[in-house]
């Protein structure tokens, strides 16, 4: 039965334990493609710090919250993407499946408003 100290699936990618495509990482955060990509480009950016979902996010987080901001910018900008989606889906009711705060950096076709 899963507890809290069990690391998600994105702490595992993140710690090099579950293998992915990363096209970036720093100290604080892992970039990796998606496994069931929607776009041409599709891009998970999480922080190593496990914060669960946006409703969790912190004073203490704003920084870093912020640098996943910058490396979606840097992601995007190795994709030669200048217009993109940036999306956070907070709880299961607006999508969300795996508990570990994730950006989603959608781009390479033309997107739709508003998404489903
Ligand atoms: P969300 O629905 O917002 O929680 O997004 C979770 C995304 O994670 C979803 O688009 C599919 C992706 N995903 C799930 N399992 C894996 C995996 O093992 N590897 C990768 N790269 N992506 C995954």
């Amino acid at each position: 039965m899963a507890d809290s100290t069990e690391k998600t699936l994105f702490q595992k990618i993140a710690d090099g334990e579950v293998p992915a495509d990363v096209v970036y990482q720093d100290d604080r955060a892992v970039a990796f493609r998606d496994i069931h990509p929607v776009a041409p480009t599709h891009v998970l950016i999480v922080p190593r710090t496990p914060i669960p979902r946006a409703d969790a996010v912190g004073e203490a987080d704003e920084a870093l919250v912020g640098h996943l901001f910058t490396v979606a910018r840097r992601v995007a900008e190795a994709e030669g993407l200048s217009d993109y989606r940036l999306v956070v889906n907070n709880g299961a009711g607006a999508g969300q499946t795996v508990f570990h705060l994730h950006v989603h950096l959608l781009g390479g076709r033309d997107l739709q408003w508003p998404p489903g």
